[in-house]
């Protein structure tokens, strides 16, 4: 039978399960990666499993979301992430060397390969023909042990590209133009497959922007096609054995069908504080702009910064504008300095960052109040730029510079210069003096644990019964930043769960871990795709410190739902969502027999203030109801090796 890339990719991965809609499958994970900000989690939680060394083909444990070092706290983590690498075989990339996903898909990406990630944008390797799933860092700390991966058997969302994209256009227009249709809940359930004419135009530059963003979509992951294109780009960056052709039987069908046409496509942009509030940039045009920063995971190749040096040659950035660009890598970083391209930023009035997360996660560059700050990056949540009240838009790199030259939302079209075709280089610059590979025998290394990395805090089982507090009620789309914020006060405290839970909810209810602390056992209530965005799992971990025991919902987002049962919270959505209406916060509710009532996947859930009563369903697999019954994934594991219960 004519099979889509996905299967094709699945089966050859499968060990548990069947390629069935819906039912779990377990994977075998090839590579696992991780960043500073979930790493040491991740390590902390491998070390616990007492292994030797990790079981993957490749791990690598990336530092760049917290490079600030503004007290001891990150310098530790930094130390420990790095000595932890070389004791268990895992490859370090430095402080200074990118951010992961830009560094993976230049130095260790492979088609038709596996790879998870405790970053919610991992898929952005799914661009060179590789499976690449976000998940917690528990969950990868298991991939390391070289246990399966679980997920629920996607649709396959097959994307068919037709034409080619048109000047002044990129990969960032098709996957704003994804978001636009499908919007941030669309891709929930569902791995996205590019395919059809239109694919072999697309540079990797293009497909990386479009799978990296996916995350947006709330997609498990996205993929393209391993061919030409992906074989010059291995090639150039001196990579080409590992370059095999792979991608869907002729007449391979998919589950849902989407048909972009790239000819008509324009420039567009996602308008504050949704990514997928997207509309075309000529029909915002003019709102003055005082901030544009090039960079993150998703925009920040060379042939990005290439192209934005090119349009800023011999211009200026508006004096109204501060305008910020970071390399996505040291390689990207050595190549605009040698070609020049650097010095071309320079003139024009950039200022340049390390290449790192920065600005993204909020550590830095704060746009002013009331101030518009446009974006290359993939993420404009309320406040993640680190000012509260934030007006930031996301678009591509050409339209950053457009708006960064005129000092006001532009199409790159209206700025009268002509559009500038930017190729793959030819040979990229390698040097992977950044890189740390493992001693052979790692007897003699000792591992770094500074004052900040504190034991990961174990859930307690869940009873039979639970009488709780509905100690917060909120909307739809509820973020990770929402729920556990980032940016540059909270980050150092990542590897510290009692220090980091005095910042739950912070920009939604700054009283919420005080009034945690004194109620006990409590519940969350929340709306649709609630826990959109981030993977960190801290944002189950600090809330489960702080007594979370359920949350009820009209929907989750994937990975936080993932990362609630890893930590022991029920995740329980409503049978009928009007139910949400009738519960206030500060209700006392009570689950019995829960059981029962996860094996039957339904709970009855009493509102005792308000005299009511409503189902919530679990829709758990037995793999899940397990792990809950047992107090989380750590627990489960603890238990199985028979360990003391302390990390
Ligand atoms: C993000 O973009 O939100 C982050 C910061 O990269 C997170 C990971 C984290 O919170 O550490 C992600 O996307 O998973
Ligand atoms: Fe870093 Fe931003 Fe990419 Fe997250 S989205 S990995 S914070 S650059």
């Amino acid at each position: 039978m004519a099979m889509n890339l996905t299967h094709k990719i699945l089966q050859a991965h499968l060990v548990e399960g069947t390629l069935t809609l819906g039912s779990e499958i377990g994977i075998r994970i090839d590579q696992t990666l991780t960043q500073d900000a979930t790493g040491t989690m991740a390590y902390l939680q491998f070390e616990a499993m007492a292994l030797p060394k990790v079981l993957t083909e490749l791990s690598v444990s990336y530092v760049d979301h917290n490079m600030l070092q503004t007290g001891f706290e990150n310098a530790d983590d930094h130390q420990y992430l790095q000595s932890v690498a070389q004791k268990y075989g895992i490859v370090f990339s430095r402080p200074g060397n990118g951010i992961c996903h830009q560094v993976h898909r230049e130095r260790f990406a492979l088609p038709g390969r596996t790879l998870l990630g405790s970053d919610s944008h991992t898929p952005t390797c799914g661009g060179l023909g590789m499976l690449a799933i976000g998940a917690g860092g528990l969950d990868v700390a298991v991939a390391m042990a070289g246990e399966a991966y679980f997920l629920p058997m996607p649709k396959v969302l097959g994307v068919r590209l037709i034409g080619t994209l048109q000047p002044w256009c990129s990969g960032k227009d098709v996957i704003l133009e994804m978001l636009r249709r499908l919007s941030v809940k669309g891709g929930v359930g569902r791995i996205v497959e590019y395919h059809g004419p239109g694919v072999a135009s697309l540079s990797v530059s293009h497909r990386f922007t479009i799978t990296n963003m996916g995350a947006e979509l709330g997609a498990t992951t996205s993929v393209f096609p391993s061919d030409a294109v992906t074989k010059s780009f291995l090639e150039a960056q001196g990579r080409g054995e590992g370059w095999v052709e792979i991608g869907p039987d002729p007449g391979a069908s998919y589950d849902e069908l989407v048909e972009i046409d790239l000819d008509k496509l324009e420039p567009l942009i996602a308008q504050p504080s949704t990514p997928d509030s997207v509309v075309s940039v000529r029909s915002v045009k003019g709102i003055p702009v005082v901030q544009v920063c090039i960079g993150s995971c998703t925009n920040s190749s060379y042939e990005d910064l290439a192209t934005a040096a090119l349009m800023l040659r011999g211009k200026r950035v508006h004096p109204n504008v501060s305008m910020t660009v970071t390399p996505g890598s040291k390689q990207v970083f050595e190549m605009i300095v040698r070609d020049g391209y650097f010095a071309d930023l320079i003139a024009a009035g950039c200022r340049i960052l390390e290449s790192s997360c920065g600005p993204c996660i909020g550590m830095g560059q704060a746009p002013p109040t009331g101030g518009v700050s446009v974006r290359s990056f993939n993420r404009n949540f309320k406040g993640r730029s680190g000012t509260a009240e934030d007006t930031v838009y996301l678009s591509s790199p050409e339209v950053c510079v457009a708006c960064a030259i005129a000092g006001e939302l532009t199409d790159p079209r209206d700025i009268g210069i002509p559009a500038i075709p930017m190729a793959t280089p030819e040979h990229f610059l390698i040097n992977d003096n950044m890189l740390v590979f493992p001693p052979e025998d790692p007897s003699a290394i000792e591992v770094h644990r500074g004052p900040n990395i504190r034991p990961v805090p174990l859930a307690e089982v869940v009873g039979n019964q639970l009488e709780a507090v509905a100690l917060l009620k909120v909307g739809d789309n509820i973020t990770t930043d929402h729920i556990m914020p980032a940016g540059a006060k909270v980050l150092p405290l990542r590897s510290n769960i009692p220090a980091i839970s005095e910042f739950v909810f912070m920009r939604v209810d700054p009283t919420f871990p005080e009034r945690a602390r004194k109620a006990g056992p409590s519940i969350i209530v929340g709306g649709s795709n609630y826990g959109q965005g981030s993977s960190r799992e801290h944002a189950a971990l600090a809330p489960m410190f702080l007594g979370v025991k359920a949350v009820i919902v009209k929907s989750f987002a994937r990975i936080h739902r993932a990362n609630l049962v890893n930590f022991g919270i029920l995740p329980l959505t409503f049978v009928n969502e009007s139910d949400y209406e009738s519960i206030e916060q500060g209700d006392q509710l009570r689950i019995d027999d829960i059981a029962a009532g996860l094996t039957a996947g339904v709970l009855t859930v009493q509102n005792l203030t308000q005299g009511t009563t409503f189902q919530a369903m679990a829709e758990l697999t037995k793999r899940e109801r397990d792990l809950l019954l047992s107090g989380g994934l750590l627990n489960a594991i603890k238990t199985k090796q028979n360990q003391p219960a302390a990390v």
